[in-house]
């Protein structure tokens, strides 16, 4: 089909528009049989679930706008291209830990990929109280993967080189992230909304010049510091879980930027879920419970993803930087155990920087988080709301001082804990 022109999919048009290409069919079986689904929840594209005589699969497709806003918002079709370029680097850094791609079609802006069988988006499941054994393990595990193998501490650098100008042309995602992430939430910008209870609060944070200035700094840091490749969106919506498996999707803002900016993002949205509990669970003691697990959660992320990555720093380390001949083969391992540790200092306080401006942003800005939206009690969601936004502001100010996750997950306790409204 790549001979055609761009097209949007219906539910109707699949088997006739996909059915005679092989990858899908040997998945799938006889078009003739499938029944089609379109399940998209998320904020920019198509999703179409492929149900045949053998087998599912996911048909991913981008629409020429973003769908959260309509056709008022144009954006290029060639996300598509980044999301497949990304998942095929993913799944070859960090095996089974993302879906496996089947077909990819670049004027259809279209990937088939992977169904994951009895799989939620992990938002959901956090709103249900569910608990995920080795989650954060796997999570942090992925981030070190990615990352570390995406960056010049491992590749080889011309490939290295040539990836960054390859994904450097995701500019209209990177846009988005930019305005959307590290600035809107800090004037009234015209797509923003926040629940109006917060008013004070908004007021206190928009007043608040070294927040600004500081939000300023970390995008400074996203647009300028192109270590390593991002998954670029790792949120809690950006995974899929079934009991104790899960899977990294969706990572079409891939793009080169700082290691800490995945992970900040997903102890983030962790963090979100926790303030979140009390709206979504009934009980107080099963309230106190959820976030206890969630909090030791965001703490495995972290501990895992520095496990992991000082792992590849020892056993990996073949890129351009920090190269064995200067440490390890002149009897200095001590002197690549301190640079890993300045390394990992460094990563630790941009995620913590991240963490809290992606906070602020699902409260303050155009893309918020069904955790909070829906909870359906205006006051309750504000009060739970008014706890990510004084978390988020602790950690993005505290970002030189605070020194562990059991810091952070102390700060969170108490901020838990208390009334803002
Ligand atoms: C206009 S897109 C809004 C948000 O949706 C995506 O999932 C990203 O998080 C983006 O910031
Ligand atoms: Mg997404």
């Amino acid at each position: 089909m790549s001979a055609t022109p761009y097209e949007a999919l219906t539910p109707e048009t699949v088997a006739a528009r996909l059915g005679d290409i092989v990858a899908v069919s040997a998945h799938a079986g006889a078009p003739e049989t499938w029944q089609v689904s379109e399940v998209g929840d998320g904020n920019l594209n198509l999703v179409f679930i492929v149900t045949g005589a053998t087998g599912q699969v996911i048909v991913k497709q981008a629409l020429p706008y973003v769908r959260l806003v309509g056709e008022s918002w144009p954006l290029p079709l060639k996300r598509a291209f980044f999301e497949y370029n990304a998942l095929i680097r993913q799944a070859a850094r960090a095996p089974g830990m993302v879906p496996e791609v089947y077909h990819y079609d670049d004027a259809q802006a279209l990937v088939v990929m992977e169904f994951l069988t009895d799989h939620v988006i992990l938002r959901q499941s956090l709103m249900q109280g569910i608990r995920h054994a080795g989650l954060g393990l796997f999570l942090g595990r992925f981030c070190a993967q990615t990352l570390f193998r995406g960056s010049d501490l491992s590749m080889e650098t011309a490939e290295r080189k040539r990836d960054l100008a390859l994904f450097a042309d995701n500019i209209e995602l990177c846009d988005i992230t930019e305005n959307l992430v590290f600035s809107d939430p800090y004037f009234a910008a015209p797509m923003n909304r926040h629940t109006p209870a917060l008013d004070p609060i908004v007021a206190m944070l928009r007043g608040d010049r070294d927040l600004k200035v500081a939000a300023q700094h970390l995008k400074a840091a996203f647009a300028n510091n192109a270590e390593t490749l991002l998954h670029g969106d790792l949120h809690t919506g950006s995974v899929m879980v079934s009991g104790d498996k899960a899977r990294v999707i969706d990572p079409e803002f891939a793009t080169y930027g700082p290691i800490g900016f995945d992970v900040g993002m997903l102890i983030a949205n962790f963090l979100m879920a926790a303030c979140a509990v009390p709206g979504h669970l009934a009980d107080t003691a099963e309230q106190a419970s959820y976030q206890e697990w969630i909090l030791a959660t965001a703490a495995e992320v972290w501990d895992s993803f520095a496990q992991e990555f000082t792992h590849l720093w020892r056993n990996e380390r073949k890129g351009i930087l920090y190269q064995s001949t200067l440490f390890e083969d002149q009897n200095d391992a001590l002197g690549a155990e301190q640079a890993r540790l300045d390394r990992l200092a460094a990563i630790w306080r941009d995620a913590l920087g991240f963490c809290g401006v992606e906070m602020h942003r699902r409260i303050l800005g155009l893309a918020h988080i069904a955790e909070y939206d829906q909870i359906a009690d205006d006051t309750l969601r504000a009060r739970c709301e008014a706890r990510g936004l004084m978390l988020g502001r602790a950690l993005v100010i505290g970002r030189d001082t605070i020194r562990s996750m059991a810091d952070v997950t102390d700060l969170a306790r108490s901020i838990l804990g208390k009334d803002y409204l």
